[in-house]
């Protein structure tokens, strides 16, 4: 017997013991989490699978799409049209939203997804993932359009990602902490192997991608500088530097272990606010590191509290162990 509870049952108790999760939502955790599952069977086949390299087309950030991309998109939206739990569904490959099929009855919730994060890792075999984040349809609506979408990542009712590394994991928040489960192969079901997850508040490692360093903000480049002077700086320790280039895989390592990402604004593209987006990366992210103790800001403010104003808007990224989120937030407001 497996000292480790499976998804479902998971799901069940905290409807039943805790009332935290109501049983459509509960529903569809648990079919993202399969359809995570065909994700993670079509992502480890790599070259046997004919599903590598590119689709040859671009999404809407004009970025080129991977076969995987692509795959993965299809495999979240056939897998959640059906169940009557959604509303609509919203994704980094797709333009503008997909509102569930007349044909099907319509749910209470949003569901919004970046289907592969971190393709540009596929052909080289480093861990991707797949981000979503669960949305209420606001009440009273009889056609849900895209701006029913736009609600800050507070308004969140769960949020997570799906990690395909050396273990598939996924990582699931109800606004209840954090929590972890594996994923068992010979059983195929995701089994419970942490809760309470919290992140250090203070650490020595951070994730930046140094190549842009010449193009950050000043007060960017003063805490990465402090970092690197090490113990003989102003921070009177040495640090470590990550940087997997796949957000899901940089921010397991922080739950797992603290730690600070970064993708802030710099001057390459001084009109967008950074390279990730709002919806379906930072504001998931944002409230798992949250919820496990961790903070989150664009460099001013509380990224959970920004109001979009487009789906596919772009945030400028700070998140992970308390007091160095913090320090390199005060940096900014003293500019
Ligand atoms: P760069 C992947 O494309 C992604 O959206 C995130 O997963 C990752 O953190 C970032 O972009 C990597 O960007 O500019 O370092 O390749």
């Amino acid at each position: 017997m497996s000292p480790h509870i499976s998804l479902s049952r998971y799901l069940v108790e905290e409807q039943r013991q805790r009332g935290k999760i109501p049983a459509q939502l509960r529903l569809l955790l648990e079919v993202v989490a399969r359809a995570c599952k065909g994700i993670s069977h079509a992502v480890n086949k790599g070259a046997l699978g004919e599903v590598m390299g590119s689709a040859g087309s671009e999404n809407v950030q004009g970025e080129v799409q991977k076969k995987l991309d692509i795959i993965a998109n299809e495999v979240l939206i056939e897998a959640n049209e059906w169940g009557g739990h959604l509303a609509a569904m919203a994704s980094e490959e797709m333009d503008s939203i997909y509102v569930v099929p007349n044909r099907y009855p319509q749910g209470e919730y949003l569901l919004l997804f970046d289907p592969l994060d971190g393709s540009s890792n596929i052909d080289v075999n480093v861990s991707i993932g797949t981000i979503f984040s669960v949305l209420q349809k606001p009440e009273g609506i009889a056609a849900v359009s895209e701006q029913d979408f736009l609600q800050a990542g507070a308004k969140q009712v769960a949020a997570g990602y799906c990690v395909y590394g050396p273990q598939t994991m996924l990582v699931l928040t109800v606004g209840d902490g954090v929590v972890m489960f594996t994923l068992d192969r010979e059983q195929g079901s995701f089994m419970l192997t942490q809760e309470h997850v919290k992140v250090p508040e203070d650490t020595q490692e951070f994730a930046i991608n140094m190549s842009n360093m010449r193009h950050w903000a000043p007060p960017v480049k003063r805490f990465v500088d402090e970092c690197l002077q090490g113990k003989d700086g102003v921070r009177g320790k040495n640090f470590n530097m990550r940087w997997i280039a796949s957000m899901v895989a940089d921010v397991h390592r922080i739950l797992m272990r603290g730690g600070l990402f970064m993708y802030p604004w710099d001057q390459r593209e001084p009109n967008k606010p950074g390279k990730l987006r709002l919806m379906y990366e930072a504001n998931p992210m944002s409230w798992l590191i949250e919820q496990a103790g961790g903070a989150a800001t664009n460099g001013q403010q509380r990224i959970l509290d920004i109001q979009p104003t487009q789906l596919h808007e772009r945030v400028s990224v700070i998140l992970g162990s308390k007091n160095e989120v913090e320090r390199v937030t005060a940096y900014h407001a003293n500019v």
